[in-house]
């Protein structure tokens, strides 16, 4: 357990936000940090990043999740956005179809400077657009079937499904985390040869009294 007198949470999961621009990235981060949505949001320029701390299976999680900007020139440097990352929420907006092809091209952005065990949650949103839909739920389920994704139809202006998509990311983040830290206590029990230390890599383990999963 985390000191808590040094420490008000058990983790803390570094979390980055990409997809198109003008997909809602901003939007849904304000609405899972701080419970707001801004219809007229201007796009993102460097980067900006909120926190939230929550209850995830039993332990108080604090998430930082970063979003910058989705077009290319307002990028800020690729490799410090992704450093440290354990999760990443890919947004598309359901009404343009575009950004739902961009998919495949976030997904290799994040397989070129992302840790390779990043767990990825795809989310189709503006869901509360109906009648401009241009991708089905169907499609969505079917590319998150084949490139092993979860996912999720989410509405930041109407709060659908935020909440939901981000405690199953973290939950799925703290899955790995705890049992990779059981791995590692279990290889360091086995290990009785005298004098022969156990290097444990914190950012793996989550084995120590504050498990930050995060390098800022
Ligand atoms: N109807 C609807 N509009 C949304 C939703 N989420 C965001 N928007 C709108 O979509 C526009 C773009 O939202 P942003 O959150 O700024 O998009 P972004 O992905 O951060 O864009 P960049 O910063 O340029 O990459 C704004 O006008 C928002 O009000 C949603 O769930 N439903
Ligand atoms: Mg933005």
């Amino acid at each position: 357990m985390a000191n808590r007198v040094d420490h008000e949470y058990d983790y803390l999961f570094k979390i980055v936000l990409i997809g198109d621009s003008g997909v809602g990235k901003s939007n849904i981060l304000s609405r899972f940090t701080r419970n707001e949505f801004c219809l007229e949001s201007k796009s993102t320029i460097g980067v900006e990043f909120a926190t939230r701390t929550l209850q995830v299976e039993g332990k108080t999680v604090k998430a930082q999740i970063w979003d910058t900007a989705g077009q290319e020139r307002y990028r800020a440097i690729t490799s410090a956005y992704y450093r440290g990352a354990v999760g990443a929420f890919l947004v598309y907006d359901i009404t343009k179809r575009q950004t739902f092809d961009n998919v495949l091209r976030w997904l290799r952005e994040l397989r070129d400077h992302a840790d390779s065990n990043i767990v990825i949650m795809m989310a189709g949103n503006k869901s509360d657009l109906k009648h401009l839909r241009a991708v089905s739920e169907e499609d969505g389920h079917t590319l998150a079937e084949k490139e092993a994704l979860s996912f999720l139809e989410t509405s930041a202006l109407e709060a659908t499904n935020v909440e939901k998509a981000f405690q199953t990311i973290l939950a799925e983040i703290y899955n790995i985390i705890s049992k990779k830290a059981l791995a590692a206590q279990e290889a360091a029990a086995s290990n009785t040869l005298p004098g022969q230390g156990t290097s444990i890599n914190i950012a793996d383990s989550g084995n120590t009294n504050k498990r930050s999963c995060c390098s800022t």
